[in-house]
């Protein structure tokens, strides 16, 4: 190891080792995605200087207004994946078709699901946005893959990871070997392996949700944070602290490093479109993440990882975090009718 510590490239490479029959197709796809969250952290950090902040004109496939840096992180991505020959297919948040490879570039066996930008619409109040993404294998003999090829459970990812940037811009991945969080050195340009083998405290006293969606919320969910607000004066045996941060990545790098529960449940609100976060890139790899971190990760209903997807863009609601309270939602009826499919998991 150098003096600057282990770098994120050593420590792929290392990883690569302990699967002998591996083509390295894999490292190299992971070495282009840690180059692109150099690209994208260097324009989030300058992005008031160099006039990046503020709204496009145009929208998303969700139909919200997008950011300047959504299009342009979208463009990062892409740029820096379509030609290393490791991908036969991308999906973006940010765009409605699934992004094929150019022709003229070799196709690979891999896809890649990412929201570019998770949080954007935090850009311009300087609260930490990220860049969240999945990796799946492409079907055997797909040279051009179609919708159905991503249609993969969760439990079908090879890596996920999402990079935050905060105060320190930090990458956090796992390859299904345990979860391990990278401090970007920027003097040297290089991510240094910071936090190595991150797992989730089992119990926690720290809620995160949206509270002014209180209304919408089926009953379980009512019930569930209104006794974490009671804490000891109602049937918890503790109080509960509360935060929001209308970041999941920053969510979620809290809940790794001391625990909690992150909930963005189903409301009447949005019933109809299923959830707010999107399954194939934020709750899938999130939820990769935090299992493999010694959480849980659930719909409410079923584990995330086990949702059959119907689409790239399909929203599900997300209940992730410290493994305890998790299962004691499970223990608080009617809440467990919420969390029926956690026994499984
Ligand atoms: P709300 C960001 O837009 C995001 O997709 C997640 O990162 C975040 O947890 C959530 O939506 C915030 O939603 O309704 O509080 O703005």
């Amino acid at each position: 190891m150098s003096e600057i510590g282990t770098s994120i490239i050593q420590f792929i490479v290392e990883e690569q080792r302990a699967h002998p029959n591996s083509t390295g197709s894999l490292t190299g796809l992971m070495s282009d995605i840690v180059s692109s969250c150099k690209k994208i952290a260097h324009l989030v950090n300058r992005s008031g200087i160099i006039g990046l902040g503020g709204a496009a004109e145009s929208e998303n496939v969700q139909g919200e207004v997008q950011k300047k840096l959504d299009i342009i992180t979208n463009d990062v991505m892409v740029d820096h994946l379509n030609w290393t020959g490791h991908l036969a297919g991308m999906a973006s948040e940010e765009i409605e078709e699934i992004i094929q490879i150019p022709d003229e570039f070799p196709k690979g066996k891999y896809l890649i699901t990412f929201d570019p930008l998770d949080g954007s619409s935090n850009i311009d109040v300087n609260i930490s946005v990220g860049t969240i993404f999945s990796i799946l294998r492409c079907p055997e003999g797909v040279d051009n893959p179609t919708v159905e090829d991503f249609m993969q459970k969760g439990t079908e990812q090879v890596c996920a990871g999402f990079c935050v940037y905060g105060p320190t811009t930090m990458l956090i991945l796992t390859t299904g070997n345990g979860v391990n969080g990278f401090t970007l050195d920027r003097d040297v340009g290089e991510f240094i392996l910071t936090h190595p083998k991150m797992t989730i405290p089992e119990d926690t006293a720290e809620f995160a949700i949206n509270m002014s969606n209180q209304r919408f919320w089926e009953q379980p969910v009512q019930r569930y944070i209104e006794e974490c607000v009671q804490g000891v004066e109602g049937s918890r045996d503790k109080d509960f602290n509360m935060r929001w941060n209308a970041s999941m990545v920053a969510e979620v790098y809290r809940i790794l490093t001391r625990g909690g529960i992150f909930m963005y449940p189903i409301d009447s609100k949005i019933a109809k479109q299923g959830g707010k976060l999107r399954l194939m890139y934020e709750a899938n790899p999130m939820s990769f993440i935090v299992e493999q971190a010694g959480g849980l990760s659930s719909t409410g209903h079923q584990r995330i990882m086990e949702v059959q997807p119907t689409g790239v863009h399909q929203r599900v609601p997300v209940i992730l975090g410290s493994k305890n309270e998790e299962l004691n939602l499970k223990a608080v009826p009617p809440v467990s009718l919420l969390l029926v499919g956690l026994q499984g998991s």
